[in-house]
């Protein structure tokens, strides 16, 4: 296995954030931190993650999709996402901004806080697809709460013109807001915010590759099309403390209705086997995050 091992040194001891990092984001829900990796850092990663959308790994177990076009096979997509990078390039998990992005989760969140997911987006070239504003917390519903950050690393300069991401100042403070499927079309995997904010709280943050951003689960955010001759890439990893038990449950009339290829496309691989790899890789998580933690977060996924 191939480990990432350039870079930045992880910073264990000298924190990441200084004090007015830390006040700023508890005020606004998101953060801007330059050059979390170096450029070899952002190249090595960015070819990885390009290999692995050009050869449109994890298609058939759902995991490979278009978030936010309808989702067939023979269409040009419109926002390629790929969740769960690392079940396809492990030694992502294993690399500097992984360590330097888990200092700065557990400088924000307190050192409760432990890796929950990744995932990559891309933005075609002269691509019109907007990412909707949307609350991550939008997408799930159940009897937890949820308290993660999502680290998301630049793999080019990014700004206007390729669809860098903006977020909403203090939306964060918010409950989950109005949402529903992407255009209406209940097909289509995103979800937008219709209510509940207003556009002079939007701040735009472009990065230089290497640069990332942070934001809570419940900040909201978006990003423009891209209009420039070159695809856009985000590699993002999301930490969280243990999720807690909400008084009442929440759940999320947008989630209703959804009909999107990428389960159905889940569902037949389960079906053909691919439940004993999903199994084995569970079994691998746990022995990575310990089992009372991952029974924990087990639980509040399926209530
Ligand atoms: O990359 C994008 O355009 C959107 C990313 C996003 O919504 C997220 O990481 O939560």
């Amino acid at each position: 296995m191939e480990i990432l091992t350039f870079g930045r040194s992880p910073h264990w001891e000298t924190p990441l954030l200084s004090a007015s990092d830390l006040a700023a984001f508890r005020h606004d829900g998101f953060l801007t931190i330059r050059q979390i990796v170096d450029p070899t850092s952002v190249a090595a990663t960015r070819a990885r993650i390009v290999d692995l959308f050009e050869n449109r790994t994890g298609r058939e177990e759902g995991a490979f999709f278009d978030f936010a076009g309808n989702d067939d096979d023979d269409a040009a997509m419109m926002l390629p996402q790929l969740i769960d990078v690392r079940n396809y390039a492990p030694e992502l998990t294993a690399s500097v901004f992984y360590k330097n992005a888990l200092a700065v989760a557990r400088e924000l969140l307190g050192p409760e806080a432990k890796f929950v997911a990744d995932h990559a987006l891309a933005k075609p070239a002269r691509h019109g697809a907007i990412t909707p504003w949307h609350q991550d917390d939008a997408f799930r519903e159940g009897f937890y709460a949820h308290n993660e950050i999502s680290v998301w690393l630049a793999l080019q300069d990014t700004d206007a013109s390729n669809g860098c991401l903006s977020f909403v100042r203090g939306s964060h403070l918010k409950p989950v807001l109005p949402h529903r499927s992407y255009g209406g079309n209940e097909r289509v995997h995103a979800l937008e915010c219709f209510d509940g904010w207003t556009p002079d709280q939007v701040e735009l943050c472009p990065l230089r590759a290497g640069d990332c951003t942070v934001h809570t689960n419940r900040t909201l955010h978006g990003a423009g099309p891209n209009t420039s001759p070159d695809p856009r890439y985000g590699y993002v990893l999301v930490f969280g403390t243990p999720p807690n038990k909400l008084p009442a449950p929440l759940f999320h009339p947008w989630l209703r209705n959804k009909q999107e290829a990428r389960l159905e496309r889940r569902r037949a691989w389960l079906m053909r086997g691919g439940a004993i790899v999903h199994g084995w890789r569970r079994l691998r998580q746990a022995r990575q995050i310990g089992y009372k933690e991952f029974m924990r977060r087990l639980l509040s996924h399926i209530s």
